[in-house]
């Protein structure tokens, strides 16, 4: 087709509206009689609540309604995980308004709903609360300890759930244990997860509008998931999913942070059937940080064996996950996707991993871009510069010693997937190009030998991913509640203008644009011609919603399909048209001919025109010109890519400079390189946030230090590099389209780059790890702690393996790095907030 909309950079068609202010986010909406609705928060970490009084919230000007979790307890219902992941996990009640008892700082306790939004908030002071406080849990291994005190009492333990995978077990690969006793090398490191916070721009609100014409209740809400909620609604509250409609208007931005049904969500719910009228609730961004879930968290011990020459041989990993108080749909999984991820791009033989799950007195955690991905790419990636350090090669050329090869694929790797398609090597060489990878080691080389206190380092991160969340029977083996396909369908209006309706709901990624391209290539009409209608579960009817990067390589491609399905109706119909029988008929251009006779054509227009008015159908024709497609792919995608990032450290202030940035991305067949470059650098840009800024900390009581953007150090466009961006495209085999996801890769691969090139910069400092956030304090104390006699000057060059701290003898503590204030979960003690 020569109208070639695929692998063309449009602009994107959402964001005239979006730029100009025409569209309407959730709280701008309004409907006749709407009241507004604000939620008390405990101000406890951990407390029994012994008594709550909305009485005199009641007498408060315009306030309409007030109630506590006792006030509902026998109707409000639970709110559910979705993703059990193991038959014996710990499920602890879930309600959304808290009863008896609170288990963490900003869990809702009592409403009001009053006329105006301000009367409501004000009303809140007038409610009294008596709280008897309890132990506050917030070490993770201190909570899994003998005698620990507990989260949730009634379940006798802090643990939630303990998933193992085993390539020995599980027939993938051989048996760590033995590699173990075979290997020449053995690093050991802990890596620090530290808590983030999604931060998307448009804060969380909703408008619950019940008693609809036909008594249906309508929901609007700045979700990514309107289909999932109004299952989960209806499961949950006993309203018929049919009386339910869920709306996600234009998102702005949701990272995995809305990917939730949120107690918010369902107390508005309740709140709207209690007085019978619609209810609004948005939230500021102070609660916005206390209540919706954040991600990541974790604590990994890692154990890589290798053999002297830099090959890998086997594999150990140990989780400790932190769920917070409660757990979110998918909080328990978001380990797990990255279970399948911590051998990243390589073939080693052997590998285990481990998750423990535990409750804390903490705001849930769940998923935040990449999800589990991250945590383990940072983890390979960190440990094999660890390796090279150890045997005194240059870290690309350990990755390159164990990566698989491009003439190896589709390759099962010692975690059990396929990967289909995939070339580290072509990615890899365009970006040392990109970055001048040679250039800057020789500088490097010579800050070294004249000992400059600015120091270069230079990071590498070889990331592969596991994307376009889907396959609903590898989904159900791993105990997910929910299917992975997805839905379109697409109707040729008579006019031969087209209507797409897609189940993926958009919240940034520029749906309607991609989306547009593809029809217009599969159909042959103009781009502009294309309507893509999403996010509203009326006229969206059936989806599995946007998340894990899986709306391109599922959405759309069940969108081709269902164009291939209205182009095989359209041929027969032209086929009568045009008198020919329908084997005789070709498509190009837009138009159908008979083969032999390229002048005479019917484009998909007149085909519309014709089925539309129906006087002379082929027999058996149906007068319409639609179809559906949905789409479950066997496997997932595998995008991949090699992140390269110099840094500048000051090896006096512990100062960071981020010098070049250099990335390749292979994400197959390309529908939109301007979005697929605007993803990959927002992606980076929020990589890069976790490696040197953000960190959520709670301090020894378990209150939120970092409740605001003054405290939670989201880095504006001007503290962020340059991103050099390009792509090598080898396309999937897994999907028609040859598509592969991209929504996450750059997040995925951003933060190890960043670290690894700190750490490579210090190296000859003794220097073996920075804990992230890497602020200059904690570069500093890095340099510091590791070999104070050196920090001044390095005049080692000698190869790193030399320099470097003898990896064996690395206990995990002294390999996370030095004495930061805090302990490594982002827990500091009272008052101490490090800046
Ligand atoms: N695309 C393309 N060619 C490819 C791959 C993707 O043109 N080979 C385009 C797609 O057509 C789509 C976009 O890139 O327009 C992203 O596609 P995909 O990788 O399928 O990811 P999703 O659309 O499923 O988006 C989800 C992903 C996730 S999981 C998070 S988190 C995330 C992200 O997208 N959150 C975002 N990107 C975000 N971008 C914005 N602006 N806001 C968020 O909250």
């Amino acid at each position: 087709m020569t109208t070639a909309e695929v692998g063309r950079a449009r602009l994107r068609k959402e964001d005239s509206r979006l730029l100009r202010g025409r569209t309407k986010w959730t709280d701008n909406i309004t409907v006749p009689g709407l009241l507004h609705l604000a939620i008390l928060r405990s101000p406890h970490a951990h407390a029994k609540i012994s008594r709550v009084d909305v009485s005199a919230a009641l007498d408060r000007p315009n306030v309409v309604a007030a109630f506590s979790g006792a006030d509902v307890a026998e109707t409000q219902g639970v709110l559910a995980c979705a993703w059990p992941v193991t038959e014996d996990i710990v499920l602890p009640t879930y309600t959304p308004l808290a009863v008896t008892e609170v288990r963490h700082v900003g869990e809702p306790v009592a409403v009001v709903v009053a006329r105006d939004r301000a009367s409501a908030v004000d009303a809140l002071e007038a409610i009294e609360v008596d709280y008897e406080t309890l132990p506050v849990v917030l070490d993770l291994e201190g909570a899994l300890a003998e005698g620990a005190d507990l989260v949730h009492a009634d379940k006798g333990t802090n643990k939630c759930y303990t998933w193992v995978f085993d390539s020995a077990v599980a027939g993938s690969g051989s048996d760590v244990a033995a590699a173990a006793g075979e290997a020449e090398v053995t690093i050991q490191r802990r890596y620090i997860q530290q808590r983030l916070i999604p931060s998307f721009m448009e804060p969380r609100s909703v408008i619950v509008e019940p008693g609809g014409p036909n008594g249906e209740t309508t929901v609007y809400s700045a979700t990514q998931i309107p289909h999932v909620m109004r299952f989960l609604l209806a499961a949950t509250t006993g309203t018929p999913e049919h009386k339910i409609r869920v709306i996600a208007p234009d998102v702005g931005g949701g990272f995995g942070g809305k990917l939730a049904v949120t107690p918010e969500e369902w107390i508005a719910f309740a709140a709207a059937h209690r007085v019978g009228r619609p209810v609004k609730f948005t939230e500021t961004r102070s609660e916005s940080m206390v209540s919706a879930h954040h991600g990541r968290d974790l604590i990994q011990d890692l154990t890589l064996y290798a053999r002297r020459d830099g090959t890998v041989t086997g594999l150990d990993v140990k989780l400790i996950a932190n769920m917070g108080a409660y757990l979110g749909i998918v909080t328990p999984g978001v380990p797990l996707l990255g279970a399948f991820m911590y051998n990243g791009i390589y073939k080693f033989p052997a590998y285990r991993f481990e998750c423990t799950g535990v409750f804390t007195n903490t705001t849930k955690t769940d998923a935040y871009r990449g999800a589990g991905r991250p945590e383990a790419t940072y983890a390979i990636e960190r440990i094999m510069d660890e390796l090279a350090a150890e045997v005194g090669l240059d870290p690309m050329e350990v990755r390159r010693r164990n990566w698989i090869s491009h003439e190896e694929f589709p390759f099962t790797t010692v975690a059990g997937l396929e990967y289909d398609s995939g070339n580290y090597e072509a990615a890899t060489d365009k970006a040392m190009s990109l970055l001048g990878y040679d250039e800057l080691r020789a500088e490097q080389e010579q800050r070294r030998s004249a000992g400059d206190k600015v120091q270069l380092g230079i990071g590498i991160s070889t990331y592969t991913e596991m994307c376009g969340l889907a396959p609903s029977r590898i989904l159900g083996a791993l105990r997910y509640g929910a299917g992975g396909w997805e839905s379109a369908s697409v109707r040729v209006l008579p006019t031969g203008k087209v209507e797409v309706v897609t189940g993926s709901s958009p919240h940034g990624q520029g749906h309607e644009t991609a989306w547009s391209q593809i029809v217009a290539d599969q159909l042959g009409v103009p781009f502009e011609d294309v309507e893509v209608l999403h996010g509203d579960t009326r006229t969206a009817v059936k989806g599995m919603d946007t998340y894990g990067s899986r709306s391109l390589s599922v959405g759309g491609v069940a969108l081709a399909m269902a164009c291939q399905k209205v182009r095989d109706k359209a041929a027969k119909v032209a086929a009568h048209m045009l008198e020919a029988s329908p084997d005789d008929i070709e498509f190009s251009d837009g138009a159908f001919r008979v083969r032999g006779t390229p002048d005479v054509t019917k484009s998909i227009a007149d085909v519309a025109l014709a089925v539309f008015a129906a006087h002379d159908l082929p027999d058996g024709i149906e007068p319409t010109l639609d179809s559906e497609a949905t789409f479950d792919p066997t496997t997932f995608s595998f995008p991949h890519g090699t992140h390269l990032c110099a840094v500048e450290v000051d090896t006096e202030t512990g100062e960071t400079a981020i010098r070049r940035y250099a990335c390749v991305d292979d994400v197959g067949t390309v529908i939109n390189p301007l979005i697929v470059e605007g993803q990959v650098h927002g992606g980076v840009a929020q990589g890069i946030a976790q490696a040197l800024y953000e960190e959520a900390r709670y301090d020894a009581d378990g209150n939120l230090l970092t409740a605001s953007f003054a405290d939670y150090t989201i880095p504006s466009a001007a503290d962020l590099p340059d991103i050099h961006s390009d792509r090598t495209e080898t396309p999937a085999t897994s999907n028609p389209l040859g598509v592969k996801g991209v929504g996450e890769a750059g997040t995925i691969a951003a933060t190890p780059a960043v670290v690894n090139a700190i750490v490579d910069a210090l190296r000859p400092f003794g220097v073996n790890d920075v804990p992230m956030p890497c602020t200059p304090e904690r570069v500093w104390r890095a340099i510091q702690a590791a070999a104070p006699t050196q920090a001044a000057a390095p005049t080692d060059t000698a190869a790193p393996a030399e320099a470097a701290a003898p990896a064996e003898a690395v206990a995990p503590t002294e390999a996370a790095g030095p004495a930061v204030p805090g302990s490594p979960h982002g827990v500091t003690g009272e008052g101490e907030v490090e800046q």
